[in-house]
């Protein structure tokens, strides 16, 4: 059903695209630069971010938010925003029950946040817009893991400013460790047998420097990039050589929808989705992952296609395709691994448990707008969630500390614009329990923070608001999206509070 929606959805998008008159004539293309060699660096691993000992609590990792320069292209310099370094930022690993504490520094010269996407953490050191990290200032959230194994991220999150954070290079991976995943017969190896995949794109100026502009098609359609980067890098391979081998994969593009295959048409088994394991692998020869998802693959590196190269592919809904990684595996090929048969079983909350329900709708226009795009634009009308732009100073959900809830969500598609969206809860991993009144498929079944809404669809989730009292946000994870107003808050508050 998916892999149907992707094809029509992509050739209708690049329609789209085709149709719409680009400033970007004169962007670069890695396969237009003479002096670009595909495959022939290796790729780039995130280091892991080491903790120093903290001055009698838990080790401080300390994270800076710098300006930089990066090399996408042979002789050309991007300028970047990163952490730690010139692009994106080191990988954090904790373990579930682990205290932590984090230094963040911002270096930069403008205000900018440190959200952890997927983390169950006290509201106010969720790093969303109510926690703003002024220039030359220090964020220190201090907090207890809370929750199962997983491949989180984080990123920045302050108002307005997400979509353009993100692009210049601000985000890392965040994994949580526990016990029982370590006893599972999983690759594990970080760098070797476990490996990070950050898939974004980028569009280029000539001059190397990123061509981040929001015009009205970009706010709408996303900031699509037509060149596909991994960890930082364009068309890297990796030399393997463990027979079987993890890839934690990030979708962390500003506003694309990926679909990820093999070169050779094998299948991968995914054992993970956002917000943890699955029961078991699930078998599948492509995957869809919409921005801000993570999922997790096995890969049987031995089952190479003869007398070529196995490429991962991955395809974007705006319609091209890309060989974006070349995998080598140098091990033993007639070793082959064994494929884990049961994975993490877990219950999601019963339909039945739901202390309450709410209907989340997604729109692209507003309706009684009566204008045509321009001028729903123009009235600024046009992404919003239950009819309403993001407003700091607006509540939109309240939910009861404790309760189960169920949310409808649907990605209104009346008006003449069909946009896919990605909506993302902060606090909570939610279950999907229906999508367009069908079960998920069992890819999809697992924990979750980001989900997928193709136009005019709707999708139910599950979730319990527990421990934390507080403001999160809900928004579209297409940033140029969420920038333009497709967020809201709710805050979970004690029944004894004040209403
Ligand atoms: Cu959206």
């Amino acid at each position: 059903m998916n892999r149907r929606h992707f094809l029509s959805r992509s050739a209708q998008a690049a329609a789209i695209a085709a149709l719409s008159s680009t400033p970007f004539a004169a962007v670069l293309k890695a396969q237009a630069n003479p002096a670009f060699a595909p495959f022939s660096r290796p790729l780039y691993i995130p280091p892991i971010l080491e903790p120093i000992a903290g001055n009698g609590g838990a080790p401080i990792r300390t994270l800076t938010a710098v300006t930089g320069a990066h090399s996408f292209f042979p002789g050309l310099q991007t300028p970047t925003m990163a952490f730690n370094g010139p692009f994106l930022g080191p990988t954090i690993r904790v373990r579930n029950g682990e205290e932590v504490a984090f230094d963040v520094h911002n270096e930069l010269d403008q205000v900018t946040t440190v959200h952890w996407h997927g983390l169950h953490v006290p509201a106010r050191w969720d790093g969303g817009p109510h926690q703003p990290i002024q220039p030359g200032d220090i964020w220190r959230p201090r907090f207890t893991i809370k929750q199962q194994a997983a491949t989180l991220w984080y990123h920045p999150h302050a108002m307005g400013l997400t979509g353009e954070h993100v692009y210049n290079g601000m985000a890392g991976l965040f994994i949580i460790d526990d016990d029982t995943a370590d006893a599972l017969p999983l690759p594990q190896e970080y760098g070797v047998d476990d490996i990070p995949l950050i898939i974004q794109d980028r569009r280029f100026y000539e001059d190397g420097s990123f061509a981040y502009v929001r015009a009205m098609h970009d706010v709408m359609h996303g900031v699509i990039g037509n060149n596909l980067i991994i960890n930082g890098m364009i068309k890297p391979y990796i030399e393997l050589t463990r027979p079987l081998v993890r890839f934690r994969i990030l979708n962390g593009s500003n506003s694309s929808i990926y679909r990820l295959r093999l070169s050779s048409g094998n299948r991968m088994q995914v054992i993970a989705s956002d917000g943890g394991l699955l029961a078991a692998p699930v078998p599948l020869t492509e995957l869809i992952m919409t921005a801000g998802e993570r999922y997790e693959i096995l890969v049987d590196c031995t089952a190479q296609p003869k007398d070529t190269s196995l490429h991962l592919l991955v395809d974007q809904y705006s319609g091209n395709s890309y060989e974006a990684l070349e995998i080598r595996y140098t091990g033993n090929i007639n070793k082959r691994p064994a494929m884990p048969g049961k994975l993490r079983p877990h219950t999601p909350p019963a339909e039945s448990s739901a202390d309450n329900t709410r209907t989340i709708v997604m729109e692209t226009m507003s309706r009684g707008n009566g204008g045509g795009m321009e001028r729903g634009m123009m009235g600024g009308n046009r992404l919003t969630i239950n009819g309403r732009h993001m407003d700091m100073a607006r509540i939109d959900e309240r939910i009861k500390l404790g309760s189960t809830e169920i949310w409808e969500i649907v990605n209104d598609s009346a008006s003449r614009m069909q946009l896919p969206h990605s909506m993302h809860l902060h606090d909570v991993q939610f279950h999907i329990l229906d999508r367009n009144g069908e079960p998920p498929e069992p890819f999809e079944a697992g924990r979750k923070d980001t989900v997928l809404l193709w136009p005019g669809e709707r999708v139910r989730i599950i979730a319990s608001f527990l421990d934390y009292t507080g403001i999160y946000m809900f928004h579209c994870h297409m940033l140029e999206h969420e920038d333009a107003g497709m967020m809201g808050q709710f805050e979970v508050y004690r029944d004894s509070d004040t209403i």
